[in-house]
């Protein structure tokens, strides 16, 4: 009898652990069992969503396709935007922990400084979804999963097109980079995979490489100073299309010709992106997805129904010449 009463109350103790763990403690932490699983109505979910900001055509088709997304899934959404400061997205990340949300899922503006409030999720239980940008937490269950691009191989392909371009290149080519935000995943992946693929060829020298934070205004000014600086520049790679643009901006008004006198590459692939290949003054441009709504409520659905998620999604990513930048832009979406 005493047994049963110990086993009883030891089983019911174990119920109430990972009732309020919210599945977080859970193996599927790990991709792992499907104990605990809140199996809630989905009308009846609420997600916290930390944005970046709004720096850039590919942010706001993101935002915008993720407050679609939950809005056809029926999942209540808490939005908030954090001006890419780091403070403000921890405050929002600290808020939706108060206010007991189901899942918070968010874009890590730099790379560190996420474990402590990361670990306040965890110890209240709310299970954490990385979309687009990554962490460097060592601790892997401090989030469910990482969905988003392949920054490198986005990179690795601009660098590729580069390299296959002044393959017979029997001089210098100089090459200015404008790089995204100082300490974020897709600056430090995007320059890395790019070096990586022009080291090949002694030719081509990256001369100059500066922040322009993933905005125009940015991508201009770092790019008039370029101009400024620099005795000749070959080619732009700019790691993001809004850049690009801005340093089209500057190239004109240097009097230059972009996509001939100074070529330009760029990741993306917005429609303003799109545009000016198709016209001729950006010539390349990498594709990195900013659709990622759907996976994330696939995520969602499958954590509160304990179905294991995968520690990775990939997102698959095409690239574009001109050809096919005007075959592309009537269906583009964004
Ligand atoms: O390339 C850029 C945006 O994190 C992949 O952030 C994203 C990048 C994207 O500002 O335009």
């Amino acid at each position: 009898m005493r047994k049963t009463i110990v086993a009883f109350a030891a089983s019911a103790l174990m119920l109430a652990l990972t009732a309020c763990s919210g599945g977080a403690a859970t193996p599927a932490a790990t991709g792992g069992a499907s104990g605990g699983a809140p199996n809630k109505a989905l009308d009846k979910l609420v997600v916290g969503f930390a944005q970046v900001g709004a720096e850039s055509g590919w942010r706001t088709a993101n935002t915008k396709d993720i407050q679609d997304s939950f809005k056809t899934a029926g999942i209540q959404l808490k939005f908030s935007d954090a001006q890419q400061k780091q403070e403000n997205q921890i405050k929002a990340i600290r808020s939706y922990i108060q206010q007991g949300v189901d899942y918070i899922a968010f874009s890590p503006v730099v790379q560190t400084g996420w474990d402590a409030v990361l670990n306040e999720a965890k110890a209240a239980g709310i299970p954490v979804i990385l979309t687009d940008r990554a962490v460097d937490s060592q601790d892997k269950t401090l989030y469910k999963t990482f969905l988003g691009s392949d920054f490198v191989a986005e990179g690795k392909k601009a660098g590729d097109w580069v390299t296959a371009q002044y393959k017979d290149a029997t001089s210098t080519v100089n090459i200015v980079q404008l790089e995204g935000t100082t300490g974020s995943a897709p600056a430090i992946d995007r320059s890395s995979g790019f070096a990586d693929a022009i080291k090949g060829n002694p030719n081509l020298k990256v001369v100059a490489s500066q922040t322009g934070d993933f905005t125009r205004a940015g991508g201009k000014q770092v790019m008039e100073a370029f101009l400024k600086s620099q005795p000749k520049i070959d080619m732009v790679f700019a790691q993001n299309d809004d850049m690009g643009l801005g340093a089209i901006e500057a190239i004109e008004a240097a009097g230059k010709v972009p996509g001939k006198d100074i070529k330009i590459v760029t990741v993306d692939a917005v429609k303003d992106g799109m545009q000016a290949l198709s016209d001729g003054k950006i010539n390349f441009i990498v594709e990195c997805s900013p659709l990622l709504g759907n996976q994330l409520i696939d995520v969602v659905k499958k954590l509160n129904a304990g179905t294991p998620v995968e520690q990775r999604i990939v997102t698959e990513e095409t690239t574009f010449t001109a050809e096919q930048a005007k075959a592309a832009l009537p269906n583009r979406k964004y």
